[in-house]
């Protein structure tokens, strides 16, 4: 079997890690070799840049600097980390990769597509996922879910309720012109529902 590169989406309160640590129990239960990680970060150079990258600050990051610190950490992980597991057979699963920065810096900040598309297909060289799982709910709910978690708040989560809309509605286009590849999960069902959806998902890909 060829290792499968999986990513997991969605704005934030969707579920993320949570669900990320069920598929990585199913995963290693079937007996598949799996390198879990995220991004921005999953190298040294790359946590330095996601440090960078949600650390507030008193003067706003320019948006572009924002989408050449996810690419440069991407290049990074891609070259260090996906690439090698994925030529050794291992499977990936990565919390969050492009999908993510043509929602946030595209849909979120109003970088212009085409401009990340271009940055894309030259870091990417070809590499994609072979499936993203997109965590969709309303964005209050998110909100609500992050306040009820009780944890610190980074550069991207001190944004308003419109920033975040954007970024659903860009996931959720993606989503519809590339169906094949990433599958949407209603993110407001319960935890276990969820799962359940996932398990289907996971054993259709074990099996192809
Ligand atoms: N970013 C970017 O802009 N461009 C890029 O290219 C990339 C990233 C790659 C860091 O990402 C930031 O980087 C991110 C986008 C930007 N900023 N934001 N926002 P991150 O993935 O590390 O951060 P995050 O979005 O905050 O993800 P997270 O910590 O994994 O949170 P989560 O998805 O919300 O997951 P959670 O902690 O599992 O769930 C939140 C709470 O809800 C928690 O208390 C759970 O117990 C609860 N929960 C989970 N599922 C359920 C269900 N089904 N029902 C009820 N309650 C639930």
């Amino acid at each position: 079997m060829i290792g499968q590169f999986i990513s997991i989406e969605g704005i934030e309160g969707a579920g993320k890690s949570t669900q990320l640590a069920f598929i990585q129990r199913y995963l290693i239960e079937k007996g598949i070799k799996l390198v879990v990680t995220r991004e921005p970060g999953g190298t040294d150079l790359g946590e330095q840049i996601r440090t960078l990258l949600l650390t507030p600050t008193e003067t706003a990051m320019a948006v572009d600097t924002e989408l050449l610190l996810m690419f440069a950490a991407r290049a990074e992980h891609i070259e260090q980390v996906i690439k090698p597991a994925l030529e050794r057979g291992d499977w990936v699963l990565s919390d969050r990769f492009v999908d993510a920065t043509f929602a946030y810096q595209g849909g979120g900040r109003g970088i212009d597509i085409q401009r990340i598309s271009t940055l894309s297909d030259w870091a990417l060289k070809g590499l994609q996922t072979d499936v993203t799982f997109l965590f969709d709910l309303p964005v209050e709910l998110g909100q609500q879910r992050v306040i009820n978690r009780n944890q610190g708040i980074d550069r991207f989560e001190q944004e308003k309720v419109d920033f975040f809309q954007r970024i659903r509605e860009s996931y959720l286009s993606r989503a519809q012109h590339e169906p094949n590849r990433i599958k949407v999960i209603d993110a407001s069902k319960s935890i276990v529902e969820i799962e359940q959806q996932l398990a289907t998902l996971l054993d259709n890909l074990i099996i192809n």
